[in-house]
């Protein structure tokens, strides 16, 4: 008989080789991240505007977690012992479409209808429409609590699957983020890991002059989740970081935060000093330039 903490290994599906060296591994998920970025700027093309700051942001994350963390089978997202991936965050849909495309979850051939009518593939993330897509994200502050939900049920399956919630620094405002904290604190949720985005910025401007959120680390300690701080645009901080929560992950322990700390539009110069980035309107001509640059940024690291 089952019991309640019991738990069943998921087959696990890490990506790469089991002979990949460290270095190998490196070099896969950063060409995966910088796959990410270009599929984000052919989607934002098409409209001409979108939230391309934060799909290139967080590219390295999504790199992380699709490339080489979440245990899926990507021709069969309903496969019951996947680990789920949460997107609290709807609007950041354009990164996680590009990391689904990346994962072969969708035809990359598809991208290009992004936002428009009929497509899979709307502006705001929707679990009905998209396959991959686990939670209609967008109304923010709702993620982590049904991430808590989440988790549980799947414990007291006996299921050996993770869940993983992306949240943005924006939700750190919400009270619901934090009530959840406590619940998967409470609940000891070792099964679930949450990564924040903290690319300091909001609809409304900087994090900081909308509501001031530090001392985040220090927030999350307190309400007792094991918690990392990365440069969340370093693979291999994140790659260690993850390493790191997966070490610690259990039916029953802590639960895993990893903070990453991101910078708008990474990789693209002509994006990452731009005002307004919440929602970037990009000239017709420029986009062009934003590849040659992202191409010649990648292309430099890998020389290095
Ligand atoms: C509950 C809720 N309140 C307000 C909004 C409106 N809204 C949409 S995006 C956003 C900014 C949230 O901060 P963050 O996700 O950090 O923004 P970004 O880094 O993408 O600029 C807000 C306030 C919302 N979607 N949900
Ligand atoms: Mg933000």
């Amino acid at each position: 008989m089952t019991t309640t903490h019991e738990v069943h290994t998921a087959t696990p599906l890490r990506k790469g080789s089991t002979t990949e060296t460290p270095a190998e591994r490196l070099e896969r998920v950063s060409a995966a991240a910088y796959r990410i970025r270009h599929h984000a700027l052919n989607m934002g093309e098409v409209q001409g505007q979108g939230y391309v700051g934060q799909a290139l942001g967080a590219a390295d994350m999504m790199a992380v977690v699709y490339a080489d963390q979440l245990r899926f089978r990507p021709e069969d997202p309903h496969w019951e012992a996947r680990d789920r991936f949460l997107l609290s965050t709807g609007h950041y849909a354009i990164g996680h479409y590009a990391a689904l495309a990346e994962a072969g979850t969708i035809p990359v051939s598809e991208l290009e209808t992004y936002g428009s009518d009929d497509s899979r593939l709307p502006m705001s993330g929707m679990s009905t429409y998209t396959p991959g897509m686990e939670i209609s994200g967008g109304s923010l502050g709702h993620g982590l609590p049904i991430a808590i939900g989440m988790a549980l049920g799947l414990r007291y399956q006996g299921s050996g699957a993770r869940v993983y919630n992306f949240l943005s620094d924006g939700e750190l405002d919400e009270g619901s983020t934090w009530e959840a904290a406590m619940g998967g604190h409470h609940h000891q949720l070792g099964n679930l890991t949450a990564m924040v985005d903290i690319n300091a910025l909001q609809a409304d401007g900087k994090t900081d002059t909308v509501l001031r959120t530090e001392p985040v680390t220090e927030k999350w300690e307190a309400f007792g989740w094991y918690t990392q701080r990365v440069n969340g645009n370093d693979v291999g901080a994140l790659l260690a970081a993850f390493d790191n929560a997966a070490a610690q992950a259990a039916a029953v322990g802590a639960p895993s935060v990893i903070l990453c700390d991101t910078k708008v539009g990474r990789g693209v110069p002509l994006l990452e000093e731009r005002e307004k980035a919440h929602f970037m309107r990009i000239e017709e001509h420029e986009w062009q330039t934003c590849r040659e640059q992202l191409t010649a940024g990648f292309e430099r690291k890998a020389v290095r």
